[in-house]
């Protein structure tokens, strides 16, 4: 709901900030379903995974994915600590020698090590999809964290593609979904850009050359 109708920024900051809430969520995003008000993405997503059918019916596997979710989260935040990594309270050109030298390795090793993890956990399951026989959040998220390092990370990525056949197929089979290829054609796709989490600061992604 937009601000003006007493939703956005606003009414975020609000819930946040409440006194009255008695388990406040730390930082956006934030679920509200019913009485829950749940923070952390990774958690959201195990919230939301059965009741859309987007995890397999048993334990085992729930944990499996909650678990492979959580690692895209630590590298997600290892980007975002590139473009920031002495402080997200300062503006990047405050930071912009740190974040080269950062960048040097997050290029270098961890893209790759993380990347390759992803591609061994697709190559032992040798299914259509990371878990079980049909889609589940972790495809969505593997589809998103490509996409994104494509953006932030161009000349890295094309280092690495070859490298990652099964990640490059599961990308293309969510993007052709036809409820995702809906919303990638829709305004609700926002463009990534550089007050997100993936950015593109060309400085970056050659730091590691
Ligand atoms: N681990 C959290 C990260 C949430 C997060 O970093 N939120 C950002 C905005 S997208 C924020 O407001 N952070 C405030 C802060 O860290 O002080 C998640 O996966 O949801």
């Amino acid at each position: 709901m937009p601000a003006r109708r007493g939703g956005g920024v606003p009414a975020l900051l609000q819930a946040m900030e409440d006194e009255a809430v008695k388990r406040p969520p730390f930082a956006p995003p934030y679920l509200r379903a019913g009485k829950l008000l749940i923070a952390q993405t990774a958690n959201i997503l195990q919230f939301l995974g059965p009741r859309l059918r987007l995890v397999p019916r048993d334990h085992s596997a729930r944990i499996w994915v909650h678990q492979l979710q959580l690692t895209v989260a630590d590298l997600v935040d290892e980007v975002h600590d590139t473009h920031h990594p002495i402080a997200s309270s300062l503006y990047y050109a405050q930071q912009k020698t740190e974040a080269r030298r950062r960048a040097r390795y997050l290029t270098g090793e961890r893209i790759p090590k993380y990347l390759d993890y992803f591609e061994r956990v697709l190559a032992a399951h040798r299914g259509t999809y990371a878990v079980g026989r049909t889609v589940t959040y972790v495809d969505l998220s593997l589809f998103q964290l490509l996409a994104g390092l494509r953006y932030a990370y161009p000349r890295t990525l094309r280092r690495l593609e070859a490298g990652l056949p099964r990640l490059v197929t599961l990308h293309e089979r969510v993007c052709a979904l036809p409820r995702i290829a809906a919303y990638l054609a829709s305004p609700r796709r926002i463009a990534f850009n550089e007050e997100g989490i993936f950015r593109h600061y060309l400085e970056l992604d050659r730091a590691g050359r």
